[in-house]
């Protein structure tokens, strides 16, 4: 041990400065505050000596003094429950170093140095899954966003680019396979039965885009021919027997690279890209250069265990991670309020990619149903934040539907005030300028700008101003004159009591409503408050459709007849137009009767009026099954929410399933007869057999609603028959929701059947929380105890509480039972996992928003979350802000 080593409890570590601060009093990381890196650290080089239980880091930095710098003689290294085993500056170990709070202090006399730092990690007991961690005896890494500095001692930010050499050694047995970013440039045999492998990153990156894997794995291996010629190695990694669930996934990485090459013209920049699947993960996937790693749900697929959604989200998320090479890796972000700068680009990238593999009216349809799902009601809550927030506590709660979905949405607004050429010509230069830079969310709207010959002056208020934009919309006819009066309301959100009125761009049409067409389309820009549009040559009042394609990421206000509403779900040359025609119908009833305005005679009128409109629907010939079943669905409670100042969780539940059950009654021998229908097409993977299984499942659902005893006898059949999980899913779905003992023997029957699988078994759990039967929260209480069930594994804890997080019936059950489990999930869970931990906070969070005497419960949780006496920062910040 030199005289630079060190204890490796941070506590014992007598140079520890300044305490970290109290638990109570986070500290607040502003925008404004953001200032260039004192040091550069152009080369790291790693070297790994790997153990489940006990990996020692040696870490060498190249570091420079940052001409653009503050001139600071100390050099700054993020750490996080790490600490220094040894401290070298050229080679000579050093003793002036100290920690502030988690960080190391380092003061340089010169210009450039090499600082060699040694820190020891336990992998094995990593259960953030953050950093270095084991899972399943494997080794493998999470660092976006601030996950490095638990492996080393860095300036663990986005803005310090650096070329990274790594070697790594471990035992040949448990780690025959060992992974990094970039290439495998040498391996070799070490004593006592351990190798080493040596990579190289020629990329410059930052160090979220580190990886390491090392493990007992296996590839699917294929390659692919770049434009211009190249030829490039894929390799799915995942753990034996899984080999065979990979095909899709690696079709859709050939898409994908594909796709850019055309779409934006990137082309894949190294000469091998590997994927590796890990069972427990924190998110989604994550984009590290070359070695991307991804949550085994984004990548093994069969028919037997995945469904058509399963199927259609690891092509998008497998696209959202290759296209991550550009959008993100090529050029990243300056800070972390940049974040959309990556993250929605990338989004709106992976939407337009998956809407030209399959429909893109039935992508379009899906993804305003995520925004408004998930993003509205995070824009009208306590959590509110802009595309680029001012300020953060937890950089980890910023990756939200806000930066992800709605981010993508303002892009997708240049691109449609541009036109797709023009856009085009805004990416390619946004490429050119930035490539190799860590860039801002100003650069690229100011590369578009230019490159697009778009003012983007105003527009630019999007990335500041939280919240939805309201527009109201009036049309008046005198004559042959159209005047349609538009009306903008940005409302206040947290921290922004005000609001400038912002650039919304509106498709629209006006139809005749004899002949059934329009004389095209138009885009209008609403700019100001108020604005008024006039259309001459209207002999009749035309119909409106307006924000056709779901041009601008608004709530329209229009109050109109529900005749025009089922004209144009009937007429609608724009698919979206159609379906949200029918969504407006059936939202404007909806709102109508729970708010207890509606009387029997106007309700019976209201509901033949949706029911003529689903008649229309079932029987026109000329829609496809993907797009029917997009038709018939009906808006979801979290939605219906939204349109209530205060709402009443049971009061919505309980009219949706009425109109749902009424319907199922109504058109019981419609739906029959679509379920014997579809029944008979066999399955495939192409859209048709697709939009058949779709609409299974949905005339299933309308009957068990309306016409429980032949749904039942459905259900069982479709279960009992199902050669897919599409199909089985959707039966048991419906018989989770039933009662008697089909319920539980489906239930066994699909429990045995896949028990060594798990991803279908967190199916097995969501259905039970998610289900509509009246003793969920006695399930969900007992399935907690099942043998199946750990806090341990993110993928598991969601499957279990997300569902019941948005069971609105269970969740909201009038005891308040509901919000109590899912408070005791995040104190339990809080220690374990923080970032999961955290993500359960937002459905307490919208208390305002609730019946004042279920709103006093939920706060009450919140509260007794707060009263914790060590919370996390990532919970901590949640729930403050939800309280404030
Ligand atoms: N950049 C990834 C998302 C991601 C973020 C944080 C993570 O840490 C647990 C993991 C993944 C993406 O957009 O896919
Ligand atoms: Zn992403």
């Amino acid at each position: 041990m030199d005289i630079a080593s060190r204890p490796s409890e941070p506590a014992e570590n007598p140079k520890t400065a300044d305490a970290a601060p109290p638990p109570h009093a986070p500290q607040v990381i502003r925008r404004e505050d953001y200032q260039p890196p004192a040091w550069l650290v152009p080369e790291i080089l790693l070297d790994f000596r790997l153990g489940l239980e006990s990996t020692n880091v040696t870490a060498r930095l190249s570091v420079r003094r940052n001409p653009d710098g503050n001139g600071s003689a100390t050099l700054r290294l993020n750490g996080d429950q790490i600490s220094p085993l040894a401290v070298r500056v050229d080679g000579a170990a050093v003793n002036d170093w100290r920690l502030d709070g988690p960080d190391l202090l380092l003061p340089l006399s010169g210009e450039s140095h090499q600082v060699e730092i040694e820190t020891h990690v336990n992998p094995a007991s990593n259960s953030q899954l953050m950093g270095l961690y084991a899972s399943h005896g494997m080794l493998c890494t999470q660092c976006e966003a601030e996950g490095f500095r638990r492996i080393t001692f860095f300036p663990d930010r986005p803005d310090v680019l650096s070329t990274y050499r790594v070697r790594m050694s471990g035992d040949k047995t448990a780690f025959p396979v060992l992974l990094s970013n970039g290439n495998c440039e040498s391996q070799g045999e070490g004593e006592g039965g351990t190798h080493w492998a040596e990579w190289h990153d020629p990329w410059p990156k930052p160090s979220y885009l580190f990886a390491l894997v090392a493990g007992d794995l296996i590839a699917n291996h294929d390659t692919f021919t770049t434009r211009s010629g190249r030829t490039v190695d894929l390799n799915i990694w995942v753990r034996k027997g899984d080999e065979e669930r990979t095909q899709h996934a690696m079709e859709s990485l050939k898409a994908s690279m594909k796709w850019d090459e055309e779409a934006f013209g990137r082309e894949y920049d190294l000469d091998l890209f590997n994927i590796v699947a890990v069972s427990d993960f924190n998110m989604g996937a994550m984009e590290n250069k070359g070695l991307n790693v991804f949550n085994t749900r984004y990548v093994l697929a069969d028919p037997e265990t995945a469904t058509d959604a399963d199927y259609d989200a690891i092509e998008g998320v497998i696209g959202h991670e290759y296209f991550h090479n550009w959008s993100g890796n090529r050029v990243t972000c300056r800070d972390w309020f940049q974040l959309s700068l990556k993250e929605g680009f990338t989004v709106l990238r992976d939407q337009m990619f998956s809407a030209d593999m399959g429909s893109s009216a039935v992508k379009r349809i899906e993804d305003v149903r995520i925004l408004r799902s998930a993003q509205y009601p995070e824009d009208s809550g306590p959590l509110a934040h802009s595309i680029r927030p001012d300020s953060y506590q937890e950089i980890s709660n910023f990756y939200t539907a806000t930066i992800y979905n709605k981010g993508a949405e303002v892009i997708r607004m240049m691109r449609t005030m541009a036109g797709p050429e023009r856009f085009r010509a805004g990416t390619d230069l946004y490429f050119e300028r930035h490539d190799g830079e860590a860039a801002t969310c100003e650069d690229f709207v100011k590369a578009i700008e230019d490159g697009a010959e778009l003012d983007l002056g105003q527009f630019r208020l999007w990335y500041s101003q939280a919240g939805t934009p309201q527009v109201a919309v009036d049309l008046e006819h005198s004559g042959d004159r159209v005047v349609l009066k538009l009306a903008q309301v940005v409302p206040p959100t947290p921290g922004q009591p005000e609001k400038q009125p912002v650039p919304v761009p509106l498709k629209l049409a006006l139809f005749d409503r004899e002949t059934g067409q329009h004389r095209g389309e138009e885009l209008v820009i609403l700019d100001k408050p108020e604005q008024t549009f006039t259309f001459e040559g209207y002999p009749r009042a035309p119909v409106l459709s307006i924000n056709r394609g779901f041009s601008a990421p608004v709530a329209i206000a229009f109050e109109r007849p529900a005749q025009d509403l089922v004209f144009l779900a009937a007429h609608d040359d724009d698919p979206f137009a159609r379906y949200e025609a029918m969504q407006s119908l059936v939202v404007q009833h909806l709102i109508a009767a729970v708010g207890g305005s509606l009387g029997e005679g106007a309700r019976a009128v209201e509901r033949d009026a949706i029911g003529q409109a689903f008649k229309a629907i079932l029987a026109d010939d000329s829609l496809d099954d993907l797009m029917r079943g997009e038709l018939l669905i009906l808006p979801a409670e979290g939605y219906l929410a939204e349109q209530f100042l205060v709402a009443d969780p049971t009061a919505i539940h309980a009219e949706r399933e009425a109109l749902k059950a009424w319907l199922g009654s109504k058109l019981k021998d419609s739906f029959a007869e679509l379920h014997d229908r579809v029944s008979a097409v066999s399955y495939s993977r192409d859209a048709a057999a697709r939009g058949a299984r779709k609409l299974k499942t949905q005339a299933l659902v309308y009957l068990a609603a309306g016409a429980p005893a032949d749904a039942k006898r459905r259900a069982i059949e479709q279960y009992r028959q199902a050669d897919n999980m599409t199909d089985r899913q959707g039966a048991l779905m419906v018989l989770a929701g039933l009662e008697g003992p089909e319920r539980r023997e489906a239930l066994a029957d699909y429990h045995g059947r896949y028990s060594g699988n798990a991803l279908v078994i967190d199916k097995w759990f969501s259905l039970q929380a998610g289900s509509l039967h009246p003793d969920v929260l006695t399930h969900v209480q007992a399935l907690a105890e099942h043998p199946d069930f750990t806090m341990a594994n993110p993928n598991r804890v969601r499957a279990l509480y997300m569902a019941l997080a948005m069971n609105a019936k269970a969740f909201h059950a009038p005891s308040g039972e509901g919000y109590r489990m899912i408070g005791e999930l995040i104190r339990q869970l809080d220690p374990i996992n923080p970032q999961t931990a955290a993500r359960f906070v937002p459905s307490l969070g919208r208390w305002r928003r609730i019946e004042p005497r279920r709103a006093a419960m939920m706060r009450g949780e919140l509260e007794r979350i707060a009263a914790e006496p060590s919370l996390s920062r990532d919970v901590l910040e949640q729930v403050t802000k939800s309280l404030g």
